[in-house]
């Protein structure tokens, strides 16, 4: 796709350090740590936007990517205390919350016998008696059962919990859980790595050396994994740039993850219910930043459930190249938080026509982001 620097720059005059970084990004020249930090002060939504989606547009063609999936949320319950979480219930009031057992498990995957699904999404409080050898059980017999399905599952916090309780190392736990069938890791649990942050909003979960060090286990082990960032509520913008850093570091050490996922914070029914919520200008703008600092990340994912199908949308034309998935109502962390999405579920020919409605090419993936069916535009009204 051509680009002209003189449309990013027509309503006025240029600032010389913007200029610079939208040659450097033309040029496919790494924005540093300032320069990022220099764009969440200096760089309009209009700069941001045209350049990001100039690099969008050049490693994706104008393709958006979703899978088919569902997800198994095994518990609520959990011994940490996020403050910005809505879902979780301590183990003294588990009676208020959820806990599935095995059979009630593979029931939900029993469910999708006969359909084209692709992925099952494992994500869920971390219960102090549900235990490595428990989910390992569990990954083997959904592998027995649908062989077809990838399985990826448990964020960093849920494995440092369980592989700590086996008292095994992280890389001989993850080990397990690799030849028990699991592919790959979501991204959650990385929230803001950095500790002045994450000592308020989540003080007694991993921290950010042990969340990246799980990864980059994962990596080094052969499984991939996502990345996310949980924005808009204490942080500061220093804080992004470092937690983007990081995950960037990381990643040029390993390559190992797939897609990098900023999550807004969704403020209802928890202790950080006082903080307004990011505006669509600052969600559009921050994902935006994403994709021009995280030049090493092919895809920038907007999580629909949690954003709401129309800001997912508009993402589509600030960066993103994923949506994720059709979900199918089955997961509730985002509604409990207050997300628009109170029963997120889309067929797939919904999301093609999010997708198709704003330009694009939608494309099925796996969870690997191969391709598995492009919808060409006739195809897909
Ligand atoms: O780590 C919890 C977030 C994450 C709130 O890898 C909240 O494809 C906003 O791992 N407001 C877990 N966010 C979810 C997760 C995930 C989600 C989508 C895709 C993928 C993937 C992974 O949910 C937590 C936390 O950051 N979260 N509460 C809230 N009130
Ligand atoms: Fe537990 Fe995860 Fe909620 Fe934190 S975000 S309290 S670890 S369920």
């Amino acid at each position: 796709m051509a680009f002209n620097l003189s449309e990013v720059f027509k309503n006025g005059i240029p600032d010389k350090n913007l200029v610079r970084i939208a040659e450097k990004i033309q040029n496919q020249e790494r924005i540093t740590e300032e320069e990022g930090l220099f764009l969440f002060e200096k760089g309009e939504l209009g700069f941001v936007g045209a350049l990001a989606n100039y690099v969008a547009e050049t490693l994706h063609h104008g393709k958006v990517y979703f899978n088919r999936n569902f997800h198994i949320e095994p518990t609520n319950v959990c011994v940490f205390t996020c403050n910005f979480c809505s879902y979780s219930r301590q183990y003294k009031h588990r009676d208020d919350g959820w806990e599935l057992s095995m059979e009630e498990m593979l029931d939900i995957v029993r469910k999708y016998e006969g359909q084209p699904v692709t992925e099952v999404h494992i994500v869920g409080g971390v219960h102090p008696k549900m235990n490595l050898e428990f989910f390992c059980e569990l990954i083997t017999r959904i592998r027995a059962f649908r062989p077809d399905i990838h399985i990826k599952g448990f964020t960093a916090v849920e494995l440092d919990y369980m592989i700590r309780k086996a008292r095994l190392s992280i890389e001989e736990g993850m080990i397990k859980l690799k030849e028990a069938g699991l592919q790959s890791l979501p991204g959650g649990g990385a929230e803001i790595f950095h500790p002045d942050v994450r000592n308020i909003i989540c003080a007694d979960k991993v921290d950010a050396e042990g969340w990246l060090h799980i990864h980059e286990t994962a990596h080094n082990l052969g499984m991939h994994s996502n990345a996310t960032m949980l924005y808009g509520h204490i942080e500061k913008h220093e804080h992004i740039i470092d937690h983007m850093s990081r995950l960037r570091n990381l990643q040029d050490k390993t390559g190992g993850f797939n897609c990098f996922i900023p999550l807004k914070f969704r403020n209802k029914d928890n202790d950080m219910s006082h903080i307004k919520e990011a505006t669509i200008i600052e969600d559009l703008r921050l994902y935006a930043i994403s994709r021009l600092f995280m030049d090493n990340f092919r895809n920038l994912k907007a999580y629909w459930p949690m954003l709401g199908r129309q800001t997912a949308q508009l993402t589509l034309s600030f960066g993103v190249n994923d949506l994720d998935g059709t979900i199918d109502d089955t997961t509730k962390i985002y509604s409990m938080a207050g997300a628009e999405e109170q029963k997120p579920s889309l067929s797939t020919e919904e999301l093609c026509d999010l997708i198709t409605a704003v330009g694009r090419i939608p494309v099925e993936r796996d969870t690997l982001y191969n391709e598995l069916k492009v919808y060409k535009p006739e195809a897909a009204l």
